[in-house]
């Protein structure tokens, strides 16, 4: 029996909308990406991502000339909607559901007897039964799966992404898939799809599952750096070198510690452990505390920095590295930039940004943080600081006899040039 499903309205075509539209589309699939900013939805017509990730140009050129993928502002009547938009956390650390919520009121008034809607976006537990009242809301002749259950008009179903950044292409096609649906039926439905390109195994299960799944993974790789970071803290007050500590450790065969860092960016580890602490406060203590403690880590970082300009007459320092993690352009939550800003609260004087994989960096870090964004070469000419905050390749290559000038600092919060690991300092 052939799938069901000819056409996908994928809404949201950032890091993981995008690659996931053009794998369906790749594997012949009619699909209508949507996008609000029209500027994204312009260059995807064109044949160019906005996004530093391995692969992706090329299967986009490769989908948008065949005409399988288009892009557009608005939503489309299709067989299955997927939405991957994001869920950031308010000021107050809840879930700021919406984006989620705006997409699908957008999508609703074009839901159809028969159609399955699929939550790729990070969901709180309980998320996806309240979609669905909002579904039921803004649609009150359809029947949905929470209160109508397998024989309802709608399909739902969560089904987070897991990939990582940087290896999404292949991660999407080889990762296992967790799909939670609101009734079986909803599970077996999306299964269908997900098995048009990906290669993993299937976790089925129900949606509460699914969306604590998600959660739980972020939140033990947050707690997991959290503890490299408190182990660099402690190694700091007993002069031992941190690095050598986590190496020797990890060779036991039942210790397996992160890497220390100046702090957890990106889109999801900052922000997903917190929709857990949201919604059980009193015993989450452990999450809450991973989460403090890595929020903590880019202003050691910079009181580090200033202890080591006060030995140097004329600071200049160069902060290597504005990306949330090696080898991509991605600054959302970056802790560089919150060093950056630290920083500017004590030190006055010339301030250097390298970043490889950005040719024009915002305006708030140019002015607010008075910074000036330069070569590798001119960083490594000019300041007698140097804070290694990514650990990106071109960085990974400067060789020692570069950095060890006479009566220059290094401050590498990532460990990539140990050749003398004693003139790191510990954070
Ligand atoms: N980091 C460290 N030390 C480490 C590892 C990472 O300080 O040993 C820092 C990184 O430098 C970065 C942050 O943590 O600032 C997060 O980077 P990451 O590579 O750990 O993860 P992400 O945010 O790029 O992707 C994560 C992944 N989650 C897990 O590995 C459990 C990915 O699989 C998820 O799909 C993604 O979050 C997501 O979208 O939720």
């Amino acid at each position: 029996m052939g799938n069901p499903f000819k056409h996908i309205c994928m809404i949201g075509l950032g890091y993981v909308g995008l690659p996931t539209a053009l794998l369906l589309a790749k594997r012949g699939i009619e699909v209508t990406g949507v996008d609000i900013d029209a500027e994204r939805v312009a260059a995807i017509n064109s044949g160019r991502t906005t996004i530093v990730e391995p692969g992706l140009d090329e299967m986009l050129r490769d989908v948008v000339s065949s005409a399988m993928l288009r892009a557009q502002d608005t939503p489309v009547a299709a067989d299955v909607f997927i939405v991957a938009v994001p869920t950031p956390i308010t000021a107050n650390y809840a879930p700021d559901l919406s984006h989620v919520r705006a997409a699908l009121n957008r999508m609703a008034p074009l839901l159809e007897i028969g159609n399955l809607v699929i939550l790729e976006s990070t969901l709180p537990v309980g998320g996806t039964e309240m979609c669905c009242e909002w579904l039921a809301d803004a649609r009150p002749d359809l029947s949905f799966p929470h209160k109508a259950g397998e024989g309802s008009d709608i399909r739902v179903v969560y089904c987070p992404e897991r990939v990582l950044p940087g290896n999404t292409l292949f991660e999407m096609t080889h990762n296992d898939r967790v799909i939670g649906g609101i009734t079986p039926a909803c599970t077996m439905a999306a299964l269908q799809i997900y098995q048009i390109f990906s290669q993993g195994g299937y976790h089925m299960t129900n949606t509460r599952t699914a969306e604590l799944v998600k959660l739980v993974e972020n939140a033990y790789r947050d707690v997991n750096i959290a503890f490299a970071n408190e182990i660099s803290t402690i190694c700091n007050v007993l002069d031992v070198d941190p690095w050598e500590v986590c190496d020797i450790a990890n060779n036991h065969p039942r210790v397996d510690i992160l890497r220390q860092g100046p702090g957890v960016g990106g889109h999801c580890i900052p922000i997903d452990p917190w929709f857990i602490v949201h919604s059980v406060p009193e015993e989450a203590r452990l999450i809450h505390m991973a989460r403090q403690v890595n929020n903590d880590r880019p202003r050691r970082v910079a009181e580090q920095v200033i202890s080591v300009c006060k030995e140097i007459k004329s600071p200049v320092i160069a902060c290597l590295g504005l990306a949330y993690k090696a080898d991509t352009d991605d600054v959302r939550e970056s802790p560089s930039i919150s060093v950056i800003r630290q920083l500017r609260k004590s030190y006055s004087g010339r301030l250097l940004v390298v970043e490889p994989n950005i040719t024009d960096v915002s305006l708030d870090l140019t002015e607010d943080y008075r910074s000036e964004l330069v070569d590798l070469s001119v960083a490594l000419d000019s300041a007698n600081v140097i804070v290694l905050l990514t650990d990106h390749k071109e960085f990974r290559r400067v060789r020692w006899e570069q950095l060890s000038l006479s009566g220059r600092k290094i401050i590498d919060t990532r460990g990539i040039w140990r050749k003398n690991p004693r003139q790191e300092a510990n954070i």
